[in-house]
Parts: structure tokens; C-alpha cells; sequence
């Protein structure tokens, strides 16, 4: 174990929060444990993904927020650290440590500015200085134009096909200003760090008009590459972007565009060859030029931190006690949800379908139950409010309809659950259900899968082994139904009838055919694993960046699959 103690530049000492138990923000959940280690760190090097030279990451969510303790009345309350436990974040921390690079994001901790110099720099991880977190200001009205606004009124519902949303959002045109402010906030962010020698690596849907703003902005050698975690749309939904030439010519100003799927990409293509005048395609290559640059598009599905989901999940003791703690009989058939309450995950489908599996099944009903963790998100924004009451309101007439003194046919908690008990809802489910309108990949499918282990250590000469034998039923929607359709149970969200079949097909499944199912699953999920996404696109913009790096003989190095 390390010791972390970060003393603060007014000397006060701050306490990490090491416990490795997320938030459903994936962050640890803030109790004070001084001088320890994260439990999934280690000290072996070896293993992280290789990282370009002058690394510069770009994202709306911070690695590291400072909060202040909350303390008893009269005392001054000492700062605190949240570390990323989770995702993205997590994976990506070590990779910008090594590359001792520089990481730009939103300041949104309460004592994120008290612990920045004047430039709202920062040196983390605490105590160890590894790189420079570089923390952007943005006021209340900022947040609510640029990410409440924008980023979730306008180009999440436009990316998930839902385009009657952004009219209800009338205000978009000063929301459209503000994104623009903040991604020009950032891009002189970016400014401030760049060199010849820079690889600026953004992520996601806020930062649309960002790549060409940093263009302008540094040196012409640097490499900018960015990764659209969303779908893209198809041409006749974004027509109905308020802005979509000024998105399509701020996208690119990258050299590198990613997306999930090969869809994606595709749609991105048509779109500019329909809205963009001067924009010449290649569709064969996947190249755009524009504006004296030229933009390359790849896809890479992005996975998950395989071992750690398998780690958590055999660490369960006893996986039917955590449903007592909801109030489910052990002795029941599992049914599970896991999502955000987002109206892009299909969560409505889902209850229709399973209001339809209990019609039609009368006999034995009582010995399945359904599991729905919902987190809630982005609450405020009307969409999202009419959603959970809706799924509130179905849920509890679905239960009226079924239910009896002993049985509730669906659990419904919007409660936190920490990560490694979520690992162990994984584990004991015996069908998980993942049934999403539309989602660029769907990670907790892969984590499902990642958690779905055995009885028994796991073994080395066959990673993920012993595994047990749940079934995945997965919309045929998501990004993750590309890596994982041939072994789950396809679904469409939309089709009650079917959806409600396909829920017998997998209760019904042989236990052989389950595990056959499982093993080919779990090989994908441990093998496109997060650090070989993420190798595989700094692989991939290592070669634009240092073109001598291409490899000519490679006829797959045309167009690199980051
Ligand atoms: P999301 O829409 O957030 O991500 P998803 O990929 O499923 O969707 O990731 C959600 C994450 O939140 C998962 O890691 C899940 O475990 C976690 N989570 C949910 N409830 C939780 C809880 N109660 N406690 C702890 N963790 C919880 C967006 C896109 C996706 C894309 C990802 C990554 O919408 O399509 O897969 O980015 O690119």
C-alpha cells in the first residue's frame, strides 16, 4: 500500500476515499480512509496500455473532484478527494499519469477552485503528481445552457433518433451560445498546454464545435482525435439539428473521429455529404476533407474492465442474501434490470413486454421476479421527469395487477447500490435484460457477462473460468449487440409479443446451451477489453500523428480500427 497523504496548498492534509465503492456517477462514495492505496490499484506498470508522448485529455467529467467534509458545526471542514472507481475515467487516469500529460475537464467539486493555482491547475492523483489536471469555471447559467441545454436537450435526444424532444427545448439558440463558450473555453484551455508534439484526445457529444476551435488555436503538428461515445443519426433525423453544418464543420477539425460501430461512422459520412458544402467524401476510405484538413473516421467498441467486474462479483459471499435486501425470496428465478432512467434504455419496452410474459404465463408466475435498478439522471430536464414517472407509475399497476400478499412480480429501487454488489446482482441473475431503444455500446451488458462467474476461484490457464450460465437478452439497438448478438437473446424493444417470447426462450434454455452461450461471450468481453480499446486507439493515432509509424503492408493500417 501506498501512502497518499495530499497536503493541500494552505497545508491542511486531505483524506482520499479509497474504499473503491461507486457512486452511480462511478465515483467512490467519500468516506475517509487516509493513506491508503485504491484496492484495485497496483503497482505493476507493465500492464497499462501504451500512451502517446504529449497526451492532452478532454472530457466534461473530472478524474479527481475535491469536496469539502462535511464536519460538525464550528469546525472549518477539511477537503476531500473523490477518485474515479469506474469506466472511462478510471481506465484512462493511469494512462494520462504515465504520460504525465494534462487533463481538461469541469470543475464541478465545491472545493475543486480552493486546491487550484492561478491558472486552476492542479497536480494529481493527490500526493503523487502525476499530471496536471486543468479544472474549467463554469457558472450555473454555463451548465445549464452547455450540458443541462445542449449537450442533453439537443444532441443527446437528436443522436438517439428521438427529435421531437429538442423542439420541446425552446430556448436551444442561447443554449447553442453557450456550448459554444464553454467549447471555446476549453479549446483555450487546450491552447495553453499544447506543443508540436501534442495528441489532444477528446471525448464525447459536448465538445462538437471543440475540435475545430482547437485547431485554430495550436500548432499544426499536434494531433487531434476525438471518440463520440453516442450514436450518430441517420441524415433525415439530423436535418433536424438546429445547427448541424456548424456541428459537421466543428467535428471536422479532428484528424481522428470514433465511434463504437461502423454504423455510426457511416451515418456521419452521409451527413456530411448531405449537409456540408465543400466537404469531399471518401467512402471507401472513410476520409473526409475539408477546409484544407482531412478527417479519418474508425470505430472501435469500447469494453470494460473485465477482470475487475469478475473480481467483485466472485468476492460475493452469498449472492441470494443481497436479495433478501430488497426484499426478493432467494428461492426465485431472477429476472434484471440495470440502467440509467434514461428514455434511450427502453425501460417502458421492457415493462410492457414483461407485463406480457405474465399474461401469458399465469402458471408458476410467482417463481420469477424482476429486478430494476434504476439510477436516476439528469433530473430537472422535463423528458427525463415524465420518464420516471411513468416507469413508477407502470411498475406499481403492473404489480397491482399480478401481485399477491407473498410475491411483487417486479422490485423497482431507484437506491444506490455500490459496484460490488451490483456485481453480485450480475452474478445471480439468471436472465439480464438490456433492452435500449438506442445506445451507442451499452456497458452493462459486458459487465453482466463479466460478472457472470461460477462457483470456485477463477483459473488461470482459462481466464474467466469457472462461469456461470445467465442469459443475456440484448436489443438488437445497441453497439453491444454488435459484439455480443450471436450468443444473446436478440430482442427488439419495440415488439411486445416477441420481446415477452424471447424472455420464455431464455428461461427456458437448457442449462448446456446457457453456458455453451456464456463461455463465447465472456471470451469477447475479457479479450476487447478497456486497455485494448484503448491501446488500439492510441495505436491508431500514434499512426497519424507519426505517419513513419503506419504500417504500409497492413492493408487493415488504411483505415485504422482505434
Ligand atoms: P451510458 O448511457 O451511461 O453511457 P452505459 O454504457 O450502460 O450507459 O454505462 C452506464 C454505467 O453506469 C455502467 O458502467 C453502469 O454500471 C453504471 N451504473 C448504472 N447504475 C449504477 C449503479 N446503481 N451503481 C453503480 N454504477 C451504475 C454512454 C453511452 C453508452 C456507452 C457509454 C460508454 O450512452 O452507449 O456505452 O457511454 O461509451
Amino acid at each position: 500500500m501506498r501512502n497518499t497523504e495530499h497536503r493541500l496548498p494552505d497545508g491542511r492534509t486531505d483524506g482520499r476515499r479509497v474504499d473503491g465503492e461507486s457512486r452511480p456517477d462511478g465515483r467512490t462514495d467519500g468516506r475517509r480512509v487516509d493513506g491508503e492505496s485504491r484496492p484495485d490499484e497496483t503497482d505493476d506498470d507493465d500492464d497499462d496500455p501504451g500512451c502517446p508522448g504529449s497526451l492532452i485529455v478532454v472530457s466534461n467529467r473530472q478524474p479527481y473532484r475535491h469536496e469539502y467534509e462535511s464536519q460538525p458545526e464550528g469546525d472549518d471542514g477539511s477537503i476531500v478527494v473523490d477518485e474515479p472507481a469506474g469506466g472511462l475515467t478510471a481506465g484512462l487516469d493511469p494512462v494520462v499519469q504515465e504520460a504525465n500529460g494534462t487533463w481538461i475537464a469541469w470543475g464541478d467539486g465545491e472545493a475543486d477552485f480552493a486546491v487550484t493555482d492561478a491558472n486552476d491547475c492542479v497536480s494529481v492523483p493527490p500526493g503523487e503528481d502525476a499530471y496536471t489536471l486543468h479544472r474549467i469555471d463554469l457558472s450555473e447559467e454555463a451548465v445549464n445552457s452547455y450540458y443541462y441545454g445542449f449537450s442533453n436537450q439537443v444532441l443527446w435526444p437528436l443522436c438517439h433518433e428521438f427529435p421531437d424532444l429538442i423542439e420541446e427545448r425552446s430556448d436551444w439558440a442561447n443554449d447553442f451560445e453557450w456550448y459554444r463558450t464553454v467549447n471555446e473555453r476549453f479549446a483555450d484551455a487546450v491552447a495553453e498546454h499544447a506543443s508540436t508534439e501534442s495528441i489532444v484526445w477528446i471525448q464525447d457529444y459536448h465538445f462538437g464545435l471543440a475540435p475545430r476551435l482547437i485547431r485554430e488555436r495550436i500548432p499544426k503538428a499536434a494531433t487531434i482525435a476525438h471518440f463520440w461515445h453516442i450514436p450518430w443519426p441517420t441524415p433525415e433525423t439530423f436535418a433536424k439539428c438546429p445547427v448541424g453544418e456548424e456541428l459537421l464543420e466543428g467535428l471536422l477539425g479532428n484528424d481522428l473521429l470514433g465511434f463504437h460501430v461502423d454504423r455510426y461512422a457511416r451515418l456521419f459520412l452521409e451527413c456530411v455529404e448531405q449537409y456540408l458544402d465543400g466537404a469531399v467524401v471518401d467512402h471507401e476510405e472513410w476520409l473526409v476533407d475539408y477546409d484544407e484538413g482531412t478527417t479519418r473516421l474508425a470505430t472501435a467498441a469500447m469494453g470494460i474492465d473485465a477482470e475487475t467486474y469478475d473480481e467483485h462479483a466472485r468476492a460475493v459471499e452469498d449472492p441470494d442474501a443481497l436479495l433478501e435486501e430488497f426484499g426478493v425470496s432467494p428461492e426465485v428465478t431472477l429476472g434484471l434490470g440495470v440502467d440509467r432512467l434514461d428514455y434511450s434504455k427502453g425501460i417502458p419496452e421492457r415493462l410492457a413486454a414483461l407485463e406480457r410474459f405474465f399474461e401469458r404465463n399465469p402458471d408458476g408466475r410467482e417463481e420469477f421476479t424482476f429486478l430494476q435498478k434504476a439510477t436516476l439522471s439528469r433530473t430537472g430536464i422535463p423528458a427525463y421527469e415524465r420518464l420516471g414517472d411513468l416507469v413508477r407509475s407502470e411498475v406499481t399497476r403492473i404489480n397491482s395487477r399480478f401481485g399477491t400478499d407473498d410475491w411483487q412480480p417486479i422490485v423497482y429501487t431507484e437506491e444506490y447500490v455500490p459496484q460490488k454488489n451490483l456485481c453480485g446482482l450480475y452474478r445471480r441473475a439468471d436472465v439480464m435484460v438490456i433492452s435500449p431503444l438506442l445506445d451507442g455500446m451499452n456497458l452493462v451488458a459486458q459487465e453482466f457477462v463479466a460478472s457472470c462467474v461460477g462457483e470456485g476461484p477463477a483459473s488461470e490457464s482459462s481466464p474467466g473460468a469457472p462461469h456461470g450460465d445467465g442469459v443475456l437478452l440484448l436489443s438488437e439497438r445497441t453497439g453491444a449487440h454488435e459484439r455480443l448478438g450471436a450468443d444473446a437473446v436478440t430482442i427488439d424493444p419495440t415488439d411486445t409479443d416477441a420481446f415477452a417470447a424471447e424472455l420464455e426462450t431464455a428461461l427456458a434454455m437448457p442449462a448446456s446451451e446457457r453456458r455453451r452461450r456464456m463461455r463465447s461471450m465472456r471470451t469477447d468481453v475479457f479479450e476487447a477489453d478497456l486497455e485494448a480499446w484503448m491501446d488500439s486507439q492510441f495505436d491508431s493515432i500514434r499512426r497519424l500523428h507519426d505517419p513513419s509509424e503506419s504500417n504500409d503492408d497492413d492493408p487493415g493500417a488504411r483505415t485504422p480500427q482505434i
